[in-house]
């Protein structure tokens, strides 16, 4: 039997739901049930209702959120060592020196952050909604981390006093894009849009035409009518672009730009993980209970 036959079979068995991120190899995105950004997925499986086990191909921190949202339900990573080096960059004694100097100013945090910082925070956000949620929170000045491209175009965009902390963060995928090697493809496709990364430095920002998460791009490429797109973000999701819209056709703006986190999932790995059910993500309870309300605080504060 094919492998990919097997994971169908075990995940009818033991009642379970695979999600995969965007930035998931093509043949886990082709397998899985749902295929979406990190909040997108964790509120799928708070959908399902009749799922024991979920899946959650992705980064530690992404799996994490979906064990908090869903405490009855056994989160499995398929890859233990799938850690995102930018949540590991803002530690909890980071957090608390930032409050300590500024003990008034909210806390908002990225969701790539691991749930321990998130238990420090207000708010958490998303690349795809930091903006209406620094926008919501009532103060001028706000303490923002890990991501600092993030939280300078935060600032841009709403002319509040972003602190970012650390003073450094940065996703080293993100970072690889060059506006140099954009300017050279629209030379070849002139007429092609541009899409960014919120996570992308701002010299890659301003050669944007478009600016936005994972999933505000798929629906960006929807419902443009350009037939050629160069995307600036993890490969994994030109994948998706492509399935979605076989009569377009998009370019990554940089061939190297590769989360080698994202990609220690494997399918083999995917069907251990199914299969001896593991890698299973939990969070202590006390820490669990505080990064959850941040966690609604964040959906409180977008719909
Ligand atoms: O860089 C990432 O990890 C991906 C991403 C995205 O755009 O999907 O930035 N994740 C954040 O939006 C967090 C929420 O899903
Ligand atoms: Fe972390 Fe960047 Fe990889 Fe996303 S793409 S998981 S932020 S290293």
């Amino acid at each position: 039997m094919e492998l990919i036959d097997k994971i169908v079979e075990l995940k009818k068995e033991k009642k379970a739901v695979i999600l995969a991120h965007n930035y998931q190899r093509p043949e886990i995105q082709d397998i899985a049930d749902y295929v979406g950004d990190s909040i997108e997925l964790s509120r799928k499986a708070m959908e399902e209702k009749e799922a024991k086990i979920i899946v959650f191909s992705a980064v530690d921190f992404m799996a994490e959120s979906a064990a908090i949202l869903n405490p009855e339900k056994k989160v499995l990573l398929p890859s233990l060592g799938a850690r995102c080096p930018m949540a590991q960059m803002l530690t909890v004694e980071e957090i608390k020196r930032w409050k300590a100097l500024y003990p008034l100013v909210p806390v908002v945090l990225y969701v790539n952050t691991l749930a321990s910082a998130k238990a420090y925070c207000d708010v958490c956000c998303t690349s795809a909604n930091a903006v209406k949620v620094i926008e919501s929170v009532n103060a001028e000045t706000v303490l923002f981390g890990p991501d600092r491209n993030l939280a300078d175009y935060v600032q841009r965009k709403t002319g509040k006093t972003i602190i970012p902390i650390p003073e450094w963060g940065f996703c080293p995928t993100h970072l690889l894009f060059q506006p140099e090697d954009v300017q050279l493809l629209k030379m070849q496709y002139p007429e092609a849009v541009v899409m960014v990364h919120p996570e992308c430095t701002l010299e890659m920002r301003n050669v944007a035409d478009f600016i936005g998460s994972t999933s505000q791009m798929c629906r960006y490429a929807r419902e443009n009518n350009a037939k050629t797109f160069i995307v600036a973000t993890e490969e994994g999701l030109l994948h998706r672009l492509r399935k979605n819209n076989p009569e377009k056709q998009f370019i990554l703006a940089y061939e190297g730009a590769v989360c080698p986190n994202m990609k220690l999932n494997t399918l083999e790995r995917l069907y251990t993980a199914l299969k001896e059910e593991k890698h299973v993500i939990t969070v202590p309870k006390a820490i669990a209970e505080r990064a959850r309300k941040a966690l609604e605080k964040m959906f409180e504060l977008i719909n």
